[in-house]
């Protein structure tokens, strides 16, 4: 079939943390990211963020300890970026999303004047991206708070980071205006009801309770919700009229387990915490009835000022994005019925899994794409969707991952069916086109690319880049639109 839609924007998404390394050359100081030791991973779908204490991270600023840090060298694409945007070009993409680090641009958070340094650095890449013809999104916030932002104010759970991060923004419109065509304030803002160490800057092992967590955690929010409707107000100022604003959000497709009424019960509940109430805020401009319901039984109380919530309202989204990899099933917990406890997660028996036990579900692309275009008619980009394999290079220094093929293949025919049912998509980033640390479980065999890099989970290995076969299946279909 060929792929519906002629002006799609097709292309692919890295992140700084997880590509640049050089995490103390050119004035750069760590995020959390950078202070997570690495753990060899025993049961691979049981892991995902967390599972560090604040000793933890802190023995990573002396170094003393033999441990390995990852998120430390990347792929070193703060050196290699030149060869690399060479291949994205190669590969046929259209749009390149990255992210810029907000270490490189105010190390301390609250410098005076930012680095000129880091300046340059992101300057360099964007020249290439229009050298090679590739239109640039740039997320602002890709899970990475200057760990000097959470020494010195406690990282975001303190209104004051709102201004820092404001600041921030206003020296990427000035800077980069010229060469961004879209901005994402946060990456999966909602990743910090999972863990406030990625979303938030702030340790999980510093809370008491659950309820200090939670209360932590929803206030936070609040403060990058407030955040992202502060530079979307400035960004209005000081871009070009055509640049264009948008949200991202961790997607997950969910559906009841069985027909249970009170398990779909239980789906509705948590498609309501876990992605609609994201989406209400940013796009809506409001904090939903049901959460108002789940803060007032769960005792956490918001602070807010006077103007925050009229403040959502004036400055929404111009568009939704979010990132898709599986779906998955939701069911009260055993025969616990009056507990209310929801456990999401359970087999689905008509889908296959990744090796990290992410169910791949095509379809439930779809299912999303309409549920979202109904729930809020703003055009839709998909900013990350890929799949994790262990590979390694064959006699012939290449992947032979027709798995990948597939898996892209299969979304692409999902995203094409959507736009037949009036679904107003414009635009796919793969993640990623080429190999990069894991987010969640550091690793570096958990690999998504259709470049191959020559890195393992230590670090050892040459760096250099090699073509999977997806890679030259990805370029045909930039050709023929076929699949
Ligand atoms: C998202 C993140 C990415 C990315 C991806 C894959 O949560 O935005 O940074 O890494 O998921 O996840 P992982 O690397 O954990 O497999």
């Amino acid at each position: 079939m060929k792929f519906i839609k002629d002006d799609f924007l097709w292309g692919g998404a890295t992140a700084a943390s997880q590509v640049e390394g050089a995490y103390n050359e050119g004035g750069k100081t760590l995020t959390m990211l950078e202070m997570k030791p690495f753990t060899p991973i025993k049961d691979r779908t049981a892991i995902h963020f967390g599972g560090n204490t604040k000793d933890d991270y802190l023995k990573a600023i002396e170094n003393k300890e033999n441990l390995h840090y990852p998120k430390r060298f990347g792929i070193d694409f703060y050196h290699r970026y030149k060869e690399d945007i060479v291949l994205f070009k190669e590969a046929g993409m259209g749009i390149y999303r990255m992210s810029i680090a907000w270490s490189r641009i105010f190390p301390y958070g609250d410098d005076e004047k930012p680095n000129q340094s880091g300046i340059d650095f992101y300057r360099n890449v964007f020249e290439e991206c229009k050298k090679a013809g590739i239109k640039v999104m740039v997320t602002m916030h890709h899970f990475d708070t200057p760990y000097e932002i959470t020494k010195k104010y406690g990282g975001w759970t303190n209104r004051i980071v709102i201004d820092l991060f404001v600041k921030y923004a206003e020296t990427l419109f000035k800077e980069f205006d010229n060469v961004v065509d879209f901005w994402l304030p946060f990456n999966e803002i909602n990743v910090a009801i999972w863990s406030t160490e990625v979303g938030l800057g702030v340790f999980e092992s510093d809370f008491k309770s659950k309820n200090e967590r939670d209360q932590a955690a929803y206030q936070g929010l609040h403060h990058q919700f407030i955040a992202q409707a502060k530079v979307i107000e400035l960004g209005k100022k000081m871009c070009k009229p055509e640049t264009k604003f948008g949200c991202m959000v961790a997607n997950i497709t969910t559906y009841s387990l069985d027909c249970n009424p009170i398990n779909e019960m239980a789906n509705l509940k948590s498609q309501q915490l876990s992605r609609w109430f994201f989406y209400d805020v940013v796009a809506k401009g409001e904090y939903p009835t049901y959460i108002k319901r789940y803060f007032a039984e769960n005792n956490i109380n918001i602070k807010m000022e006077n103007n925050d919530e009229k403040f959502l309202k004036n400055n929404t989204v111009d568009f939704i994005s979010f990132s898709y990899y599986m779906s998955a099933t939701v069911a009260v917990q055993g025969n616990d019925k009056a507990s209310g406890n929801v456990s999401t997660g359970g087999k689905n028996p008509f889908l296959e899994a990744t090796e990290w036990g992410w169910q791949i579900d095509p379809i439930g692309l779809r299912v999303s794409l309409n549920q979202m275009w109904d729930r809020y008619q703003k055009p839709l980009f998909i900013s990350e969707n890929g799949i994790g394999v262990l590979e390694n290079l064959n006699s012939k220094n290449t992947v032979e991952d027709d798995y990948r093929i597939e898996y892209l293949s299969k979304h692409f025919e999902q995203i094409s069916e959507a736009i037949k049912d009036g679904v107003d998509v414009f635009g796919y980033t793969m993640w990623t086109p080429i190999d990069v640390v894991s987010a969640s479980t550091n690793e570096m065999s958990k690999r998504y690319g259709i470049i191959y890099v020559d890195y393992d989970d230590y670090h050892n290995g040459t760096g250099n880049r090699f073509k999977k076969k997806s890679f030259y299946w990805f370029q045909n279909f930039m050709k023929t639109k076929e699949l």
